[in-house]
């Protein structure tokens, strides 16, 4: 069974972005794989995190997969910070990586913005530290969103790197798995923006915990144009905004931009907003109260992010180990 390793970051409530782009794609994922999950509190540190809620949303991160459908009995849920693996085969690779490789991240680029010399270094060696979450249990399959691609491919060069440097076939090759027709959802303020959960502007994304008229009220409020919906996909082309928001109608419906635009084509937006608004709260709210329900008892979940972790570091510390014996460090 080819194992599976896939992490979010708590650095606020997830998103519908991370909803279609990750977390429904990791609940599908747990037939037919060896899954490890891990909501990644060390690269939610590479920008800065209030240590007083920190934890917290380290916690409400572990109940939305919960409630998502994660089964932590089968597979594996756990904290990054409590498996000591991923730091230290992350320094490694921080000494295998070349400093050019990191220069193309496009992800550091857009995180970093005007002000690159007042980021954090962690910021910066970010995809080592990934290559490292990864390569730490040889798992070859990773689902992401469209937007941690160029990152996966830097896992690989790493893993090369590192087989090739030290004269062994030790990390395999990884392939990214990104499903479905919103591998890229965008902001509701601007269709050429991913949508993120640490966007200043909540108005920008819909939250798993938003309530019905929370939801409503943003889809009505997204950005849109003044044409009637096309009939046919390529009408789409130059409409990031209506593209972005018939991508999440197809994609919560579990059907393509063609037949949605069947359905609609024509249509102008105050129709379609009703409609998808509708979808949303359907799909959403019940993961909204699941959560709910998780977060009255916070000790079930720490108990299971508990029992991940020790499962995690059962798995990771011999690989790691390796990997320290290979560069050389001596064995006491
Ligand atoms: N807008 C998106 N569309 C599709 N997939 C997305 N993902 C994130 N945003 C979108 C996917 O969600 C997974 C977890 O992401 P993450 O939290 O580890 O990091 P991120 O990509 O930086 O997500 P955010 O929401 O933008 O977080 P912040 O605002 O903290 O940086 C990944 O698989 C990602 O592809």
């Amino acid at each position: 069974m080819q194992r599976i390793f896939s992490g979010i970051q708590p650095s606020g409530v997830p998103t519908l972005g991370n909803y279609l782009g990750a977390m429904r794609n990791w609940v599908t994922l747990q037939d037919g794989h060896e899954c490890i999950y891990c909501v990644v509190d060390l690269h939610a540190i590479t920008t800065w995190q209030d240590p007083k809620l920190l934890a917290g949303q380290t916690r409400e991160m572990a109940a939305s997969l919960l409630a998502c459908g994660i089964d932590p009995k089968r597979h594996l849920l756990f904290a990054q910070s409590s498996v000591a693996a991923h730091a230290r085969l992350a320094w490694i690779f921080n000494c295998v990586a070349r400093l050019g490789w990191l220069n193309r991240m496009t992800q550091f680029k857009d995180k970093a913005g005007k002000d690159r010399e007042a980021v954090s270094t962690g910021l910066y060696v970010y995809p080592n530290l990934m290559a490292a979450d990864i390569h730490a249990y040889h798992a070859t399959r990773v689902p992401v969103g469209d937007d941690q691609k160029q990152h996966l491919e830097l896992a690989n060069d790493i893993g090369q790197k590192f087989n090739h440097d030290f004269g062994v076939e030790y990390f395999p090759m990884i392939e990214p798995v990104i499903m479905g027709v919103a591998a890229r959802v965008m902001s509701l303020r601007d269709g050429s923006k991913k949508m993120s959960k640490s966007d200043p502007s909540d108005q920008s994304r819909i939250n798993l915990t938003d309530d019905a008229d929370t939801i409503a009220t943003k889809v009505k409020r997204a950005k849109t144009d003044a044409f009637p919906l096309p009939s046919e996909v390529d009408g789409l082309a130059e409409r990031p905004e209506a593209r972005n928001l018939v991508g999440i109608y197809a994609a919560l419906s579990d059907t393509d931009l063609a037949s949605v635009l069947g359905e609609f084509g024509g249509k102008g937006f105050v129709v379609f907003k009703d409609a998808l608004a509708e979808l949303l709260v359907n799909k959403l709210t019940p993961i909204a109260s699941e959560t709910r329900r998780w977060l009255a008892d916070p000790g079930s979940v720490d108990a299971i992010l508990r029992d991940g972790a020790g499962r995690a570091a059962a798995i990771a510390d011999p690989i790691v180990a390796e990997a320290e014996r290979l560069v050389g460090f001596l064995q006491v």
